[in-house]
């Protein structure tokens, strides 16, 4: 089961590249499946038995069938026999996760998305952009304050999901032109300079 291919549905977005990440920092032999965002790709059967809701990334792996991008990263990494050393370590990168999940990811930079590059589909909101741009800032300094002791990873000395879904959210909002704290444009500069990270952008944003 451990060897065998992980089947991915997805690319080209910032919580894609999540997967294909952990994929390849643990070297996993996976199938790609190329379905972009709000395409007709997305009615295939075969990806809809994968992911009802016609949400990207999903997996499938033996007689599993996966979705959300944090809880696919996690599987990875327990698959690849990375699990936290002490509750305390679990409890720390279930934090960060959640954190950059909800605070980040969820509130601030979906929002972004959704009233800014698809205002035909959810509307037009300048003021819940602004609010959004505004709330980015202040939880994004929450992050830059605790890397500003120049640690390498958010929690321990080796990369968890943690830092996965973090860097996402900074390349992200880089994408976005969003103001990044100096601590945290080092922390995803020595992070995007790992292999396994440049392996997985190759593979995620493959260009046109
Ligand atoms: N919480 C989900 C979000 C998944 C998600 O929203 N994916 C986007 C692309 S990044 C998507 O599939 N959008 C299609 C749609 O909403 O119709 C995760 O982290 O996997």
């Amino acid at each position: 089961m451990k060897n065998s291919t992980v089947h991915v549905w997805g690319h080209g977005t910032p919580r894609t590249m999540r997967v294909y990440w952990a994929l390849h920092e643990f070297d996993m032999d996976f199938t790609m499946h190329r379905i972009r965002t709000r395409t007709s790709d997305m009615d295939a059967p075969e990806f809809l038995s994968v992911s009802p809701g016609k949400k990207i990334p999903a997996i499938e792996h033996g007689e599993l069938r996966l979705r959300e991008s944090a809880a696919i990263t996690d599987y990875l990494f327990r698959l690849a026999g990375r699990v936290p050393d002490s509750p305390q370590i679990a409890a720390q990168i279930e934090q960060w996760s959640c954190f950059t999940l909800m605070e980040i990811d969820a509130t601030a930079l979906y929002v972004l998305r959704r009233h800014r590059d698809l205002p035909n589909l959810y509307g037009e909101a300048p003021a819940a952009c602004t609010s959004a741009e505004e709330y980015y800032e202040r939880q994004m300094a929450v992050v830059a304050a605790a890397l500003d002791d120049g640690r390498e990873y958010l929690v321990g000395d080796e990369l968890t999901k943690a830092d996965i879904i973090l860097v996402s959210c900074i390349d992200w909002a880089r994408m976005y032109k969003l103001s990044v704290p100096q601590s945290a444009l080092n922390y995803r500069e020595r992070l995007n300079a790992r292999p396994a990270y440049q392996a997985a952008f190759a593979v995620n944003y493959p260009g046109p």
